[in-house]
């Protein structure tokens, strides 16, 4: 593998010529630099896990993608765990840190983040936690 990475946003198609012209090796495809991209990682920093007797529930999260890029969006999705129970998802346009406040009936929940980097590599392992309101 090169030790050149595109990830960025903005980068320039001169630059990038410029790099492949002084490159003293074979020249691989553009491709290969192009889609080399780690995923982000999601993290619940706080928010309701178990049973919760308010309908009020707020949760706190966020994401890295410290090895090439930076978050660019969180995809959430919410399921109520009944037989077929509502799915809310929706995406939020927020770098490193969001919240969300949810006002629920009663039910078994399920809340995922997923974050999403300035590339669009989405973390496929989100952040998940359940929880039941109770009231
Ligand atoms: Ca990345």
């Amino acid at each position: 593998m090169g030790g050149w990475r595109f990830i960025k946003d903005g980068v320039n198609l001169a630059s990038i010529v410029l790099l492949l012209t002084n490159c003293s090796g074979p020249i691989k495809p553009l491709d290969d630099e192009v889609i080399e991209n780690t995923r982000p990682k999601t993290f619940i920093t706080s928010g309701p896990n178990g049973v919760v007797n308010s309908p009020n529930v707020v949760f706190h999260y966020h994401g890295t993608d410290e090895e090439d890029g930076e978050i660019y969006k969180f995809r959430i999705v919410l399921n109520r765990e009944l037989e077929g129970g509502d799915t809310l998802e929706l995406y939020r346009t927020e770098s490193l840190e969001d919240n969300m406040t949810f006002t629920l009936p009663e039910g078994d929940y399920l809340f995922r983040a997923s974050s999403i980097d300035s590339a669009g590599a989405v973390d496929n392992t989100p952040a998940a936690r359940y929880f039941s309101i109770d009231l």
